[in-house]
């Protein structure tokens, strides 16, 4: 094998944003593009002489190329072995499991998650830390470094490796580990929950739609909800990942996963309905005729975790982001437990998981996880609650009413406003902040604010300091407007606005959401101005 040093020139704009670096898939084709981005990781994190890393993606346009390519540059860079996911395959869960198990020096996850497939469409590259988390800000920071002044990058020239076999192989003096993605992230779920109570569950009749949505978590839930579980054949549809997602947008919520949803508010809905997105660390969790918001399914898991074999032993604690809503903090409160408030971005709960402080952890945005892994699980969330399900032997429906009469209910929705002028969205968000003194105690319709302030948050594991994660405004009653810039996102800037309002007189708690947060949505636009600022009508998703 002859290593090649590649003279290359600093590339504007890899800085990694709230989950590792995202592009289009045509920029990190261009010439060095993906080269300097893995040399950098390489040098940010002290070189990878003599280590071991995890390697794999979801399977998106590119995601086989830019395997082949982050291999040579492995062994040119004097790595001792890589474990790869077969087809350089691998869930995010799923590679996060395999860093931990194999105790490895961290893992490259190729995945720009939820976001579309496609040489048009989005590519990414994520850096995850031995403790299989994405890595936290001062080692993304460390690599947007090196981006800046990289000069040369190190390459092998060699054949492609047959990633197609299941078996070691070597690349100069690296070893190649190909493995199965499914067999050890089947075998956890197993140690987590009651398998034998889900499987009788299923013997009596219960039906589930699983919505794979071409995407990496088809294997996964074919091996688990079928295999496994016996859900009856074709329970788990669009089950063959693609490297275009299927034409469509694998991000699972109402808007992206519509047809899953009307299936499920029809009369002949299956018991239980579920999608994951991309790279499998979302979900959406629906019953026959509910929807359940990833906030409240966050609350109703912290609730009933301890009916699974894994959290018999009840919850350390839970912690959730700051957009997400404040259900998941009145379970806590009852349980007498402690509920942690983070940036958004899972590399944030890391620390909390890793020192003990926390078991259970969610976001709005459709991830909720644990710590069996140190990233967000989208069949772990299905499969939790198809454990409280069989445990429980209530509807979807029944134990959403029973959750809300005994804690109150978070209305919650996000609108989003996509591709905004990034001109147009600084001035929304700098004018809002700048109004913030002179908010409190002002009337918008039925609301008053009682504060408004740019959410900071200090680690109280590693007493880092992370600045200026989204703008809140609070009004009494337990109402919020929380405003957030994407830091995901490839085109534009995407501006985020965060709706809640709490509800605790039971005949007011099944209204629909839109209707019930009419107030704080009019409320929103009165004070920040968005409509004017974006030129938008409307939002263009709202989930
Ligand atoms: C969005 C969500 C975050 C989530 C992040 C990464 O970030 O709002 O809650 O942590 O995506 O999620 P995934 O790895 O599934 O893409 P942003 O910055 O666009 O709001």
């Amino acid at each position: 094998m002859q290593t090649l040093t590649i003279a290359t020139k600093p590339i504007d704009g890899q800085k990694p944003g709230t989950s590792g670096l995202r592009k289009k898939t045509h920029v990190f084709m261009r010439p060095h593009y993906l080269e300097n981005y893995v040399q950098s990781i390489f040098d940010g994190i002290g070189g990878v002489a003599g280590k071991t890393l995890v390697l794999g993606g979801d399977g998106r346009y590119f995601n086989d190329r830019a395997a082949q390519v982050i291999l040579r540059m492995a062994a040119a860079n004097g790595a001792t072995l890589i474990i790869v996911g077969q087809g350089a395959l691998l869930s995010t869960p799923a590679a996060s499991h395999l860093i931990r198990k194999r105790g490895t020096d961290g893992g490259l996850i190729l995945s720009a998650s939820h976001n579309p497939g496609g040489l048009d469409a989005d590519f990414g590259l994520k850096y995850n830390t031995p403790n299989g988390g994405p890595a936290p800000e001062g080692i993304t920071d460390q690599i947007y470094e090196v981006t800046k002044t990289i000069a040369s990058y190190q390459i092998a020239e060699a054949h492609d490796i047959n990633l197609s076999r299941i078996g070691t192989t070597t690349l100069g003096s690296m070893q190649i580990e190909v493995v199965d993605p499914v067999t050890d992230y089947a075998a956890l779920m197993e140690t987590l929950f009651d398998f034998p109570s889900i499987k009788a569950l299923f013997t009596k009749g219960f039906t589930l739609r699983f919505d794979a949505m071409h995407a990496i978590t088809g294997p996964y839930a074919k091996a688990i909800f079928e295999g496994k579980l016996g859900a009856k054949p074709g329970s788990v549809i669009n089950a063959n990942p693609t490297p275009d997602f299927g034409g469509g947008h694998p991000d699972p919520n109402p808007i992206w996963a519509k047809p899953l949803v009307d299936a499920m508010m029809a009369p002949d809905a299956p018991d239980f309905g579920a999608a994951s997105d991309g790279d499998g660390d979302r979900n959406m969790i629906l019953g026959r005729g509910i929807y359940v918001t990833p906030s409240d399914s966050l609350a109703l898991l912290a609730a009933h975790a301890h009916l699974a074999p894994g959290y018999a032993a009840g919850l350390k604690g839970v912690a959730r982001s700051m957009p997400t809503s404040g259900a998941v903090d009145r379970v806590a409160a009852a349980k007498g437990i402690a509920c942690y408030e983070t940036p958004t971005g899972w590399k944030f709960f890391g620390n909390l998981l890793d020192a003990g402080k926390a078991t259970l952890c969610g976001e709005e945005s459709a991830g909720t996880g644990s710590d069996h892994v140190r990233e967000k699980d989208g069949l772990w969330a299905v499969l939790l609650w198809l454990n409280i399900l069989a445990a429980t032997g209530k509807s979807v429906a029944d134990l959403m009413t029973d959750h809300w009469r005994t804690y109150g209910r978070n209305y919650y929705s996000r609108h989003d406003y996509e591709d905004v002028e990034s001109d147009k969205a600084n001035a929304l968000y700098n004018g809002l902040r700048d109004k913030f003194t002179s908010l409190p105690g002002q009337s918008f319709g039925p609301l008053t604010v009682i504060s408004a302030d740019e959410f900071a948050y200090d680690d109280p594991v590693d007493g880092s300091h992370s600045a200026k994660q989204g703008l809140r405004i609070s009004f009494a009653g337990g109402g919020r407007a929380v405003f957030r810039l994407s830091g995901t996102g490839t085109v534009g800037t995407t501006l985020r606005v965060y709706l809640e309002s709490v509800e605790t007189e039971p005949a007011r708690m099944h209204q629909d959401a839109q209707v019930a947060l009419a107030p704080v949505i009019a409320a929103a636009e009165a004070i920040a101005g968005i409509t004017s600022h974006t030129d938008r009508a409307a939002p263009d998703v709202i989930t």
